[in-house]
């Protein structure tokens, strides 16, 4: 396999594996006894949430319509959505109002009429790294679009933007110290904006950065408690081992599974399904349809990368 390839994989299974992995700490004592009944197959495998299901849907839009088309994939979720995956509160009204036929920005308000600021656009966001966009800024564009869908709030649309484009600096193994320089641009709210530029500082600071970043930054449900700890755990693990990753994020308790998944899709990205470790991994439901699902990703990526090489290459 390309270390591309391997690289789309790892995105995928690396989010996967946090989502399954870190479900069982999240919440508060009742959802963690929740899922102790409702957490695993009949078969005995780990069920994943609402982070790998919407994961999925999207990766499947994506390739079912050759891009990014914000009906479809608005159907797909509303089709996809069950309260047993864990779906936040605010997404579960919007999805059922998108199922009644409820169009999309009205629904993207049910939950909260200033729209949401959750994490559940974030969460994500990774896939959206791992199609051939024309450029960053088309990234940009459909970070914002595919989130609105349920995450109407600007601060809700810039941890998808966080988020995939932290993944796709993964995919091109930018230094940690560039990729906080990258994260600030096309920012829209000021308070994520500053604890980039914060997190820069805590990354290269004395004492233990890891233990400050989930202090400043926090582990909660929303963009401004998650994205940026995820991003930072990421980079701080990258030469460290996945589970130790998963360990440190586990430790606050909070938002285990969505930090683990966002953290896990960046980890992957730099080191490649290869560096998962099969123990993580083979406990994970429709492990199989998750690397199907990468190897037409992969595809399309590799694809593009090659013309993209043969169109600069001297004559
Ligand atoms: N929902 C869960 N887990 C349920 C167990 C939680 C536990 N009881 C606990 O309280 O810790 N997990 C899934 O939800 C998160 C993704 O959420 P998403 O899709 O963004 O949903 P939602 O409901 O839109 O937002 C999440 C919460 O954020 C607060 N919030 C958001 N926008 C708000 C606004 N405009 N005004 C006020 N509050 C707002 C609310 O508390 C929302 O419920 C992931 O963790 C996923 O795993
Ligand atoms: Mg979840
Ligand atoms: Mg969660």
């Amino acid at each position: 396999m390309s270390d591309l390839g391997d690289q789309v994989k790892g995105v995928i299974l690396g989010l996967a594996a946090g989502d399954v992995h870190g479900a069982p700490f999240e919440g508060d004592f009742a959802a963690r006894t929740l899922w102790k009944f409702i957490g695993k197959t009949r078969s005995g495998e780990r069920r994943w949430t609402d982070d790998t299901q919407m994961s999925v849907d999207l990766a499947e839009s994506l390739l079912e319509c050759g891009g990014l088309d914000v009906e479809h994939l608005s159907q797909r979720f509303a089709a996809s959505y069950a309260w047993s995956r864990g779906y936040g509160p605010g997404a579960a009204k919007t999805l059922k109002a998108l199922k009644r036929g409820v169009p999309i920005k009205e629904a993207a308000r049910r939950g909260f009429p200033d729209g949401s600021w959750g994490n559940g656009g974030a969460m994500r966001a990774p896939i959206l790294a791992l199609w051939p966009w024309e450029n960053q800024r088309e990234l940009l564009r459909r970070s914002h679009e595919s989130a609105s869908i349920t995450h109407a709030h600007p601060e809700g649309q810039d941890g998808a933007w966080l988020l995939a484009h932290a993944t796709s600096l993964a995919l091109e193994h930018v230094d940690a110290s560039a990729v906080w320089l990258a994260l600030v641009e096309g920012l829209q709210s000021d308070a994520l904006h500053a604890q980039v530029i914060r997190a820069a500082e805590v990354f290269g600071g004395q004492g233990d950065p890891m233990a400050r970043a989930l202090d400043e930054f926090g582990t909660g449900m929303s963009v401004r408690t998650s994205c940026v700890t995820a991003i930072f755990a990421a980079l701080w693990f990258r030469d460290r081992a996945f589970g130790d990753l998963l360990k440190c994020l586990r430790s606050r308790g909070g938002d285990v599974d969505t930090l683990s998944a966002m953290a896990g899709a960046v980890w992957g990205g730099y080191r490649g399904a290869s560096a998962l470790p099969q123990k993580l991994l083979e406990p994970i439901e429709q492990r199989t349809h998750l690397e199907f699902i990468a190897d037409r990703l992969a595809a399309g990526m590799v694809n593009r990368q090659s013309h993209r090489g043969a169109r600069t290459e001297p004559t």
